[in-house]
């Protein structure tokens, strides 16, 4: 049986461009640095052609500061994908910007066709079901003119809430397999993930929650050992990369790529 949500035989990713110093953030901790934010998405992106993607990598884009986060201007789902309408005034024209790279990755284009807003970021896929949590990014209009685009695919769209005070509902969740997230005390005490197994980051490791189930892998970001040894106790196995320099613009694993399969 195959596992359209976490089994991927392909992933687009976009280099972090020198004005990703310039990245939004909710809370100032410095900027990040263009060259150890250049390393740590190399080593990304092996990890991914070593969990067994054929990775795509763009050139930076220097006009748009959070280009490297490929994830929030796109849904792909069956191998189709759909270019979203970021919601940060300073991302939206992302989106036209990657519609190229799209039309010559994947099998299909749509465009989703909104007044509202849709972030990427805020979109957690099962093998049938897309989890929308509203936010800051995604509006209840966007979520509304995404639900036909996604039923035409051939999955059900679920709309949820991110929690208060949080950028996207995978800054605080992932996938780990068909029935199974890794989710913050927090969203897994809201009923997003009704009917699935939830293993908790654990106490203090909030941030470990951004990680993402790349075939036989579990990526999770450095620093997180007690939700790594939950994880390994359940039986998967982590690929701990370090995404330090990404944190400083709130971003994390799951951000950094679009993975699909053809
Ligand atoms: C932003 O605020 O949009 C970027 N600095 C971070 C985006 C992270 N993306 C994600 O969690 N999907």
């Amino acid at each position: 049986m195959t596992h359209p949500s976490f089994q991927f035989t392909h992933a687009l990713c976009r280099l972090p461009s020198k004005s990703v110093t310039d990245g939004l953030r909710a809370q100032d901790q410095g900027d990040p640095d263009p060259l150890a934010f250049a390393a740590e998405h190399a080593a990304y992106i092996s990890a991914l052609r070593d969990a067994g993607c054929a990775v795509t990598v763009l050139p930076a884009d220097e006009n748009f500061p959070d280009s490297v986060f490929i994830e929030d201007p796109a849904l792909v789902l069956n191998g189709t994908a759909i270019v979203l309408r970021p919601g940060a005034e300073t991302r939206l024209g992302e989106a036209a910007a990657l519609r190229p790279a799209l039309v010559e990755n994947m099998n299909n284009v749509v465009d989703l066709q909104t007044a509202g807003y849709v972030d990427g970021g805020d979109i957690l896929c099962t093998d049938d079901r897309v989890l929308l949590g509203l936010s800051a990014r995604t509006s209840e209009q966007g979520a509304a003119d995404l639900r036909p685009l996604v039923e035409a695919l051939g999955y059900t769209l679920h709309v949820l809430q991110t929690p208060p005070d949080i950028l996207h509902f995978k800054t605080e969740s992932s996938l780990l397999d068909e029935s199974t997230v890794l989710a913050t005390p927090a969203l897994a005490a809201s009923g997003a993930f009704y009917g699935m197994t939830v293993i908790e980051t654990a106490a203090g490791e909030d941030a470990a929650a951004n990680a993402i189930r790349v075939n036989d892998f579990v990526f999770l970001s450095a620093g997180y050992p007690n939700t790594a040894k939950r994880l390994e106790d359940a039986g998967y196995t982590s690929k701990i990369l370090n995404t330090s320099q990404a944190a400083l613009v709130d971003g994390g694993l799951s951000c950094m790529s679009l993975r699909y399969s053809l």
